[in-house]
C-alpha cells in the first residue's frame, strides 16, 4: 500500500467519522423529539379542570350564568382526566345523568366533594355525559368526549412539572450537542 492510497483511506475514514457524528446528532436530537413530544402531550393535554365556582350553593345565579360548574361544558378526547376543584364553601356532588332521571351516578358521582378538595374521573368512551350536583340540583354540566376531539375548557398544565421536564430535556440536548461537537473538533485536527 503506497502513501497515495494510505491518504485517501484516511480521508475516506475521516469523512465516514464526520458523517456519522454528524447523523449522530441529528438522531440524538430527534431521539430527544420523540421522547419529549410522548412525554409532554399526555401531561399538557390529558387534564381538564372544572372549577365548582364561590356561591354555587347560595342561589341560582350561576344557572343564568352557565358557571355553576366552570365552564358548564368541556369537550374533550378520549382518556382524558377530568378533574373537579370544589372552590366554594360548602360541599357539593359531580354525579352523572340528570336531576329528572331515575338512576343517576351509574357512571360515575363523586358523594361529596368538600370545600378545597378535588373529584377527578377519566372518561374513555366517547359520548355526551351529562352530570349535576345531588345537593344543589341546578347545578348541571357536561363533558362531551369526541374521538376527534379537541380539549376545550381550562387546560390545566401543571407548570411545575413540565417547566423541570423540558429544562431536563434542553440540558440533555445541549449536553449532547456539546459531546458531539467536541468528538467532531478533535477528529478533524488530526
Ligand atoms: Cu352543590
Amino acid at each position: 500500500m503506497n502513501i497515495g492510497n494510505n491518504q485517501r483511506f484516511e480521508i475516506f475514514i475521516q469523512s465516514w467519522i464526520i458523517h456519522n457524528v454528524i447523523s449522530g446528532q441529528l438522531y440524538v436530537l430527534f431521539v430527544i423529539s420523540a421522547v419529549a413530544i410522548l412525554t409532554i402531550t399526555p401531561q399538557a393535554f390529558a387534564v381538564t379542570g372544572i372549577t365548582i365556582s364561590k356561591g354555587d350553593s347560595a342561589g341560582q345565579d350561576c344557572v343564568t350564568a352557565k358557571n355553576c360548574y366552570n365552564p358548564d361544558v368541556v369537550t374533550v378526547s378520549p382518556g382524558t382526566t377530568v378533574t373537579w376543584t370544589n372552590a366554594d364553601s360548602v360541599s357539593h356532588t359531580v354525579t352523572s345523568g340528570n336531576p329528572s332521571d331515575n338512576q343517576t351516578g351509574t357512571i360515575f358521582d363523586s358523594s361529596l366533594i368538600r370545600p378545597s378538595t378535588t373529584y377527578s374521573f377519566t372518561f374513555k368512551d366517547p359520548g355526551t355525559y351529562n352530570y349535576f350536583c345531588q345537593l344543589h340540583p341546578w347545578m348541571t354540566g357536561e363533558v362531551i368526549v369526541a374521538a376527534s376531539g379537541v380539549t376545550s375548557g381550562t387546560t390545566s398544565i401543571t407548570a411545575p412539572e413540565f417547566g423541570s421536564f423540558a429544562t431536563i430535556v434542553l440540558v440533555i440536548a445541549v449536553t449532547g450537542i456539546i459531546a458531539l461537537s467536541t468528538r467532531r473538533t478533535i477528529i478533524q485536527k488530526f
